[in-house]
């Protein structure tokens, strides 16, 4: 690891690199033979059972450090509302929420109400934090539908950290038209926060991406489960909802089951689709949720079925598409994506008594109309040369100087820049081209969008409701349609592979 890295470092910052790009990077990784995951022990089951997150009792959410005990050992780690996951809040639609963040952090923090649709100021844009020591005030109605949406840190260059750390919770909106449907309730609507962490040899949570680890992302080596490594837990031979966030700071996970038994999609980032859809596995980008349905009634009593990340390789992207060369062999970590990992097993311990249906349909989904989007807007995702200042790099650099940023539309992350501006009430359509090689979950704020169309073929179950990330693969091209009619501000388009982030692939849009 540190030879790769060092050898990395030495490429970037040398002549080579700037004389002949990426072709010769490329050339030299490749030969190098770093595709392997030798060095890296994927975390086993742990026999710790699943724990659930509190429920947000209302009051105040502080940010500060807590001690969580894993295996026997102390964890130090960050925490809103003073637990791993953070307290759930669970609303109806339509209720007007208020609370307080307090930090107790020795940094500045704040609060991205990830999929909620919040005026600009409480959107937890990266101008607008509670200073270490200081507070602010988030107030909003509630205006979305039904769903599964959640709530993490935005800080500038600092969401990655903090998110891996442990601040992050589930925002659940409850409306009459789902609870109508009379899904799996109380204990048998469970939610699953899935992140990995590195953890295997160092037993804490250490956030230290390498600049390799940057350009890939901080991929983990365990996949923690509501703060906990690979659980289980036990469960009767019913249907369960299970409302599952991948939020990993950049893993994509192909989830599914050992065994290979079917399971159905009933919902997406912003709430249910239209029917049901059966699958065996489905593809979750970090920050977007999948809901599932799983009847776990194939189960003989006293089995047991693992929930897995499944392998998946990443779709190549075309050689001339990447005007710094192919990325693809120069992932000098030995973590990668696409590799198997178990999440968490299943016990099935008792008879069910309750009827196991399937809904065919759920909540009508309204299509916005591709007839009614007065502009398209392109946002070209890659990965560039770009000259940077001493000390700003996020891998810990000290001193300026060229290294290949992540970049949309040719730029870097300003926070006073307005790169967009949209007129208010406008509908319009946005491609997202992902140039280079590595997949880039796209996330907007301030509005839901649809998924219209993939360059690479179908859409996916977790293309098909409302959306507010959405997975481009690399070389791929996605289209979606979206709505400004809530509010007038400035919000932000990035992707939402956190490292990614944190290094500049973010834009701000203004609605006015
Ligand atoms: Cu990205």
């Amino acid at each position: 690891m540190n030879t790769n890295r060092r050898t990395f470092l030495q490429l970037a910052s040398g002549s080579a690199l700037a004389l002949t790009g990426g072709n010769f990077l490329q050339s030299c990784m490749n030969s190098m033979n770093m595709g392997d995951m030798s060095d890296v022990v994927i975390g086993s089951e742990t026999g710790l059972s699943l724990r659930l997150p509190p429920v947000w009792n209302g009051g105040a959410i502080s940010a500060g450090s807590v001690n969580l005990d894993v295996q026997n050992t102390t964890i130090q780690a960050w925490a809103m509302g003073g637990s791993v996951l953070a307290p759930t809040i669970r609303l109806r639609k339509g209720t007007a929420f208020s609370a307080q963040l307090q930090n107790q952090l020795s940094t500045e923090t704040n609060i991205h109400w990830h999929g909620l649709t919040v005026p600009a100021n409480m959107d937890g844009h990266p101008k607008d934090v509670a200073q270490a020591g200081g507070s602010f005030a988030y107030n909003f109605p509630v205006l979305d539908r039904a769903g599964t949406y959640w709530y993490h840190p935005h800080p500038h260059k600092n969401t990655a950290r903090q998110t891996y750390m442990g601040m992050a919770g589930l925002f659940i909106v409850e409306d009459p038209a789902e609870a109508a449907l009379g899904l799996p309730s109380d204990e048998f609507d469970v939610p699953l926060v899935l992140q990995d962490k590195r953890f295997q040899q160092v037993k804490r949570f250490v956030y230290a991406p390498s600049m390799a680890d940057v350009m890939t992302g901080f991929l983990g080596d365990t996949v923690f489960v509501n703060g906990v490594p690979v659980p289980y837990l036990d469960v009767e031979n019913g249907a369960y909802r299970f409302r599952i966030l991948n939020g990993a700071t950049a893993r994509v996970m192909k989830l599914g089951f050992e065994n290979g038994m079917a399971f159905h999609v009933i919902g997406t980032d912003g709430g249910l689709i239209d029917a049901a859809e059966r699958v065996t596995s489905v593809m979750l980008s970090p920050g977007e949720r999948v809901e599932i349905l799983v009847d776990f009634s194939s189960v003989a009593i006293n089995g047991s079925v693992l929930f897995k990340t499944l392998d998946f390789t990443l779709p190549a992207a075309p050689a001339s598409s990447t005007p710094h060369g192919s990325t693809s062999g120069m992932t000098m970590s030995n973590y990668k994506q696409g590799v198997a990992m178990p999440i968490m097993r299943f016990n099935v311990k008792r008879q069910t008594s309750r009827q196991t249906a399937i809904p065919t349909t759920l909540t009508p989904i309204t299509r916005l109309n591709t007839a009614e989007a007065t502009k398209t807007r392109t946002f070209a995702l890659n990965m560039e040369m770009m000259s940077f200042e001493g000390g700003t790099s996020p891998h810990g650099s000290t001193s300026g100087g060229e290294m290949m940023r992540h970049t949309i539309n040719g730029k870097l992350f300003a926070m006073e820049r307005v790169d967009e501006k949209i007129a208010f009430g406008a509908t319009e359509l946005w491609e997202f081209q992902n140039k280079g090689d590595e997949p880039h979950p796209m996330h907007v704020h301030g509005t839901q969008f649809q998924v219209l169309s993939r360059s690479s073929g179908t859409l996916t179950a977790v293309d098909k409701g409302w959306k507010d990330t959405v997975l481009v693969n690399p070389g791929e091209t996605v289209h979606v349609i979206l709505r400004f009619d809530k509010y007038r501000g400035l919000y932000l388009v990035h992707c939402h592979n956190l490292e990614h982030e944190d290094d500049g692939m973010m834009l701000n849009f203004e609605v006015a």
